[in-house]
């Protein structure tokens, strides 16, 4: 209700009074039979408008002119909020509830909306050499997408304008890290997806708390989200609108400002994650002298009750959440979690680099994710959870590849599609791509320290990917500049969680190529820079759960026998003399990789082998890649590496 005490003040003629009331009331509405405030003459059916901070109200009355949604609803993140929302997604078709658990949805996704689209995702700078090299000339650049500021401007009016219009634009509110901390940033999205909504207040501390930040005047990134309103008017979905044909996803890191359109999945429509904490994230990174990273963050505690933390870059869909919370084979060992995707790091006063989890929840791969191999994923996702495009029960719950041992006999199996499905069909029942959304909070395994505003203490970075030959089970970096060439000649199998075809082998640098915010070149120039920002800089490793045998299967079991690895590394951070120089880094030497109880049988010669021919052919593909997508801009640390690299490999 407006404030008439605050009118009614004395020494007021009743002329002004009335002016005064007229104008108060004038910012209110009726609608449904409620009375509502209104911003733009559009009805604000939640919230108060009188909590948004000037700076957020100019910014959500900006994209009410350019957006005309019907009404506005300003999220307080609370769970009267989540339920009705909640209420409104079952009405409408887009999820249905999974009364086999508590507080668990099922939202199904239009079939042509399953990924993030790297082909469409752009960042939006005066000069092109500031988002990406100059690729070699008839060369594709492959290290991100530039956009011109007018094209972005023509591409998002074409886009955005009424594209709201007859739905809700939801003011979501929210902080990446724990709200307050000095490590944390806050972000408004503004959406019309109510399952963003309900998916933003998951994975990022979102509401209340955080207007009251903006309140005081916080920064915010600027988040603008819609599912798109086909050119054509037609929505082939009603309960998953979405624009596949025309969907594009723009980043200006000079306004902290993110532009979003078409897609309803993931990291195309929540913003916080890989939009902000990555590649505006690490654009503002540059800027302040720290690091945004597509890292998991884990605490390992050995058996003497040393614990240490490490963060781990891997690909989309090759292995973090798992890692992270890994349930180790070694006997004494105990692994706890910090975050599963994304990490941002400092070095301290001290020299120690510092990482904090910006997220609050896991938007992690379902299918593989089983008792067997990831028991914890199991014991953290099945409340408060949305599951998205995976099998369904018809008991009520869900069904992934992986989850064959724990449907009971009778039990019948809807595909993603929502089609009936039997393992003979001859199509994967859920998703390869399909995602659980549950909160952090929930894992049995949670970190202590995972929200500890000052972050934990990192000792050690993993990078790794896919590689099905040449690449060794684990080798260590010989220095910090030996081990940012390993990050930037980093290379996987694609997979499912992005747009590409087939099992490709690509150059993904730092697992980041999909999330850089600036040119590479600079970025990997910051990464060498850190060298001077410390005198005991983490160790850097490599690690490849996912080479074959010459049958075509994994020869190394991987998951918690991964701890093995983690083992062999710890014990190098405390010096242990237990590796051996090879020409691509240091090894372990043989008969230092505990085995002990290992129930297969594992071919350690094939695992470490190091193929000449192979490391000719991979020297040869980064020397390919870098003169093809960097030429002259390639840091000359990085040249040098590569240079000494070859000359080991061609002596071997
Ligand atoms: P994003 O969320 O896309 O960034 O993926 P992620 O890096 O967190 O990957 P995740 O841990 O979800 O693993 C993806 C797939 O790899 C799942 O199907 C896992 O079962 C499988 N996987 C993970 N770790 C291992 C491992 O050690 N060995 C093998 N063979 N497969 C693994
Ligand atoms: C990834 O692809 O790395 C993810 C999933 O973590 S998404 O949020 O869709 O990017
Ligand atoms: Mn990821």
């Amino acid at each position: 209700m407006p404030d008439l005490a605050a009118v009614s003040n004395s020494g007021k003629t009743f002329d002004t009074y009335s002016a005064e009331f007229t104008r108060i009331a004038k910012r209110w509405s009726h609608a449904n039979g409620r009375l509502y405030s209104q911003l733009r003459g559009v009805s604000v059916v939640n919230g108060s408008v009188q909590d948004l901070a000037p700076t957020v109200k100019a910014y959500v009355e900006e994209n009410i002119d350019l957006c005309q949604p019907e009404t506005v609803h300003i999220c307080d993140g609370s769970e009267t909020e989540n339920n009705s929302l909640v209420n409104l997604m079952v009405q409408q078709g887009t999820i249905t509830a999974l009364p086999k658990y508590q507080n668990c949805w099922l939202a199904r996704t239009n079939p042509a909306d399953t990924a993030r689209v790297e082909s469409k995702t752009f960042i939006c700078t005066e000069n092109q050499s500031e988002t990406i090299p100059t690729p070699k000339e008839g060369v594709k650049g492959a290290l991100g997408h530039w956009i011109a500021p007018t094209n972005m401007e023509v591409a998002v009016k074409e886009r955005f304008t009424g594209c709201m219009r007859g739905r809700t634009m939801y003011v979501i509110p929210f902080s990446m890290g724990p709200v307050g901390s000095p490590l944390s940033k806050i972000g408004v999205e503004l959406t019309d997806s109510a399952y963003v909504v309900a998916s933003m207040r998951i994975m990022t501390r979102m509401g209340q708390a955080v207007t009251q930040q903006l309140a005081k005047g916080a920064d915010f990134v600027k988040c603008l989200h819609s599912v798109g309103a086909p050119a054509n008017g037609f929505v082939e979905m009603p309960s998953w609108p979405c624009d596949p044909e025309r969907t594009i996803i723009l980043h200006v890191p000079k306004n902290n400002e993110i532009v979003s359109y078409g897609s309803g999945y993931g990291g195309n429509s929540l913003l916080g994650k890989k939009c902000f904490a990555l590649r505006i994230g690490s654009t503002i990174a540059h800027k302040e002298g720290w690091l945004a990273e597509h890292m998991l963050i884990l605490g390992i505690t050995n058996p003497k009750g040393q614990k240490r933390y490490i963060a781990a870059a891997f690909p989309s869909a090759c292995g973090k959440t798992n890692l992270a919370m890994m349930t180790p084979s070694l006997p004494g060992y105990k692994v706890e979690c910090v975050g599963d995707d994304i990490a941002w790091m400092r070095f301290d006063s001290s020299g120690q680099l510092r990482a904090i989890n910006p997220e609050n929840g896991f938007f992690g791969v379902a299918p593989g994710t089983s008792t067997k191999s990831n028991p914890i994923a199991m014991k953290t996702i099945f409340k408060n959870t949305v599951f998205t495009n995976v099998a369904s029960t018809s008991d009520g719950g869900v069904f992934w590849e992986g989850m064959e041992d724990d449907i009971p006999q009778g039990v019948t199996i809807k595909d993603w599609k929502g089609r009936k499905w039997t393992s003979e069909s001859g199509s994967p029942a859920a998703h390869p791509n399909s995602r659980f959304c549950t909160p952090a909070a929930q894992c049995p395994i949670i970190d202590p320290a995972w929200e500890d505003p000052n972050g934990v203490p990192i000792s050690a970075i993993l990078f790794g990917g896919r590689r099905p030959a040449g690449v060794p089970l684990v080798y260590e970096a010989r220095d910090w500049e030996h081990g940012v060439f390993i990050g930037a000649t980093m290379r996987s199998e694609s997979t499912a969680a992005a747009e590409h075809k087939g099992k490709l082998i690509m150059h993904d640098p730092f697992a980041m190529r999909p999330f850089f915010g600036y040119n590479f070149c600079h970025y990997l120039k910051h990464w060498l820079s850190m060298k001077n920002r410390s005198e005991r800089l983490p160790k850097i490793y490599h690690v490849n759960w996912f080479r074959k045998g010459a049958n075509g299967k994994f020869l190394w079991p991987g998951f918690g026998e991964n701890s093995r690895v983690l083992d062999w590394i710890l014990r190098r951070l405390d010096n242990e003399d237990c590796a051996m120089e090879t020409p691509i880094g240091n090894i372990p030497k043989p008969g230092s990789l505990n085995l002990t109880g290992l129930k297969e049988d594992v071919n350690t010669d094939e695992l470490f082998s190091i193929p000449k021919d192979f490391w000719r052919e991979e020297v040869f593909a980064i020397e390919k890649y870098f003169q093809e997508q960097v030429g002259l801009e390639l840091p000359e640390e990085i040249r040098q590496q590569l240079k000494a690299l070859k000359k080991r490999v061609d002596t071997m």
